[in-house]
Order: structure tokens, then sequence, then C-alpha cells
């Protein structure tokens, strides 16, 4: 796994005054971006991603630079940040154009995780705390804009609250329900490339054109945009093949 992370986007989302709690332009820009490595990367089997990170699930039997550490995750992080800074423009429109000193550029890690459960608790974590931080912003951005509270009263309002006491704060204070918000908000954002007739066997036992025929399929194969739950085992059930890649 791959993951790219947004470098000191509390300070550059409110340089190019992104929308608060949520902008769908941003989200919208860090999903495309994401196409673009997944595009490029034909060894992407699953990203996920929400705020201003992206993690990338490579297949079990990824071979891509030998595995070595350094080239993937430099290559995954100015892939991703060249896509984001070329699209810029087309998603936040043409009157926020980005300043050399304030650029957007990411920083990218890679894990190894040793067993398909280990992976799906990490991607479980993420989606977790995408619904953790979204519940804590919507409420903390109603108080503060819709209350006309200051951050800092807002700040501590919210401290020490659980979920249920955020839902109810938004629901009648603001007669907002929660489970009315967007899924891109509350459940981020997977992209799942759709391939149907690509051979399930192991790169290892195909011909050098029987890779460059499977590849090809791979960079054109469709890729799928979700905003589902993954924690359960619904999502994996209906999708065998990821997992079994
Ligand atoms: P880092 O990652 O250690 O360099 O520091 P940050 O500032 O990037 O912190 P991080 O990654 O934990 O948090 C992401 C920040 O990005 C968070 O402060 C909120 C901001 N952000 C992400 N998406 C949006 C959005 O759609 N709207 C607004 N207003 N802010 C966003
Ligand atoms: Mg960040
Ligand atoms: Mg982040």
């Amino acid at each position: 796994m791959i993951r790219v992370d947004g470098r000191g986007f509390h300070r550059f989302s409110d340089r190019y005054n992104f929308e608060k709690p949520n902008d769908l332009r941003a989200l919208t820009l860090m999903n495309e971006s994401a196409k673009v490595v997944m595009r490029d990367i034909t060894d992407v089997i699953l990203a996920y991603g929400d705020s201003d990170e992206y993690s990338f699930v490579l297949r079990k039997q990824c071979q891509l630079f030998e595995r070595r550490e350094s080239k993937l995750i430099s290559t995954f992080v100015s892939t991703f940040t060249a896509a984001y800074n070329q699209l810029w423009s087309v998603h936040m429109g043409p009157d926020a154009p980005l300043d050399v000193g304030h650029m957007p550029t990411f920083d990218s890690r890679a894990v190894v995780y040793p067993s398909d459960k280990i992976l799906r608790d990490y991607l479980s974590w993420r989606q977790a705390d995408c619904h953790i931080n979204n519940l804590y912003n919507t409420t903390f951005w109603a108080l503060v804009l819709k209350g006309n509270q200051t951050r800092t009263a807002a700040a501590l309002r919210l401290k020490d609250t659980f979920s249920k006491d955020k839902n109810e704060i938004l629901f009648s204070e603001f007669g907002i329900n929660y489970n009315n918000e967007p899924e891109i908000f509350k459940k981020g954002t997977i992209l799942l490339r759709v391939t149907k007739d690509v051979t399930l066997k192991n790169p290892q036992d195909l011909s050098e054109r029987q890779l460059q025929r499977e590849e090809k399929k791979l960079k054109k194969a469709e890729i799928q945009q979700l905003h589902i739950d993954l924690i359960g085992d619904d999502f994996w059930n209906e999708r065998p093949w990821i997992l079994n890649n």
C-alpha cells in the first residue's frame, strides 16, 4: 500500500478558500488525480481517498521496480502531484491560479501488509477516520458558520463529546440529519478497476506477449468510483476478485 498525503493542507486549503468543511471541487480534484495514477500504474487494484490523502493498494504479486521502496513511493507521489497541479484549474476554476509560494505538494509512504485481513483493517481504519473527522468537522463548522460561535467556543463545545452528541447538536440546533449528508463526505471515495476478461494467472506464469496484452486491457479498463462502506464483509464478498487479484 502506498499513501500520499497533502503537505500542510490545513494552511493550503485556507489559502485557496476551500469550502468548509468539505469542498467538492477539491475532493473531485483528488479523485481525478488518483485516477491518473491508477491508469498509469496498472498494479494498483484499489484506491481509497478522503480529505487530502489517497491510499493505493498494489496487487500482491506486484513486481514493479522490483518492489524497490524509493522508486515506488517517489513515482507515486510525483505522478499524483503532477496530475493534481495539471488538473487544478479544471476543477478549482480559472479564478484561483496557483502561485509558486503556495504549491500543492504531497508526501508518501509505503507499507507492506502481511495478510488480507490486515490490509482490510488498514482500509477500515482510513474509512472510519474519514467518518470521525467528517462528523467532527460538519458539527464544528455548523457551530461556527451557522451558530455564529467562535472557533475556540466551538472546539470547546465539542471537546469530549461522542458521535451521538454531535448528531444531536446537528439535528436539534441546525436541523441537519447527518445521515443525509453526501456519501462522498461520509465514506470517502473507493476507486476500482472494472476488468472482466483479465486472466487471473500469476504474472510469473505468463509469456512476455501475454503480459503485454494483459497490461493493455488493464490500462483501458474503466475505473469505477464508489462512496460505500468497505468496513463490513459485503463489499469484499461481492467483489472477491479484489483480494484474489
Ligand atoms: P501534514 O499532512 O502533516 O503536512 O499537515 P496537514 O495540514 O495537511 O494535515 P492533515 O493531512 O492531517 O489534514 C488535512 C487538512 O486539509 C485538514 O486541516 C483539513 C484540510 N482539508 C482537506 N480537505 C478539505 C476540504 O475539502 N475543505 C477544507 N476546508 N479543508 C480541507
Ligand atoms: Mg496533509
Ligand atoms: Mg491528511
